[in-house]
């Protein structure tokens, strides 16, 4: 049993995805960030940076094992069960690859031009700019990247697609509002998101709810 501290945000649904696709056994625990949750004792001592996602594997020869931060969680994940990221070998280098562009590129700068745009109580032109151009400029390079294959990392869907999809639903989204043009001309993207969209772990993993 895998014990999974998430929340309704990208970076939790990527773990909702991953264990929804490995189809291992797990128990959700809700971490409200709105209500700073991540800051309590005994989730620090969980995950010490106060973010989510985060897990406690129960079910190791080593006994239980607690991960945070999501790519982590997603490699580890994916060598427990042996899915979603070759054993070695170019394959694997390409989707670690992809994936750390992810979670070092994507995740922090979409989450900013977000937070900017639609967050932020004051509307500051520099920080909009600045990180409304960083997330247009990435999504043209995830949309060359897939003009040119069928999943991000090549022919095989991973863990490097499981990072990002959480990722691009609601940039898609308020993309398509403030900058229909820009949508139109990543048509890649587009394509291997209706892909992705039809399988059934994306559909769980994306409407993972809480109530309040
Ligand atoms: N690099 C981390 C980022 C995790 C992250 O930013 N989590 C956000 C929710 S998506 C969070 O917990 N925010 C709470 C806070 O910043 O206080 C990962 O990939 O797991």
């Amino acid at each position: 049993m895998i014990d999974f501290y998430t929340w309704t945000t990208p970076n939790g649904r990527k773990i909702a995805i991953m264990l929804e696709e490995c189809g291992l056994a797990y128990k959700t625990h809700a971490i409200d960030i709105g209500k700073n949750e991540q800051f309590t004792t005994s989730f620090v001592r969980i995950s010490p940076n106060s973010k989510i996602p985060a897990i406690i594997d129960h079910d190791t020869p080593e006994g239980s094992i607690s991960i945070f931060e999501s790519a982590a969680i997603l490699i580890y994940l994916a060598e427990k069960t042996g899915r979603f990221l070759a054993p070695a070998g170019a394959r694997r280098a390409k989707t670690l690859q992809w994936l750390t562009w992810q979670v070092a590129g994507v995740g922090p700068m979409l989450g900013q031009a977000n937070h900017f745009n639609s967050v932020a109580p004051e509307k500051i032109e520099y920080a909009i700019n600045r990180f409304t151009t960083e997330a247009a400029r990435l999504l043209k390079v995830m949309n060359s990247q897939l003009e040119n294959n069928q999943y991000i990392a090549g022919d095989d869907y991973g863990i490097a697609d499981i990072a990002l999809y959480p990722w691009i639903v609601p940039t898609w989204a308020a993309t398509a509002k403030a900058n229909p043009g820009l949508t139109m001309e990543l048509s890649a993207i587009d394509r291997w998101m209706s892909t992705i969209s039809e399988r059934a772990a994306v559909e769980a993993g994306m409407s993972m709810r809480f109530r309040d």
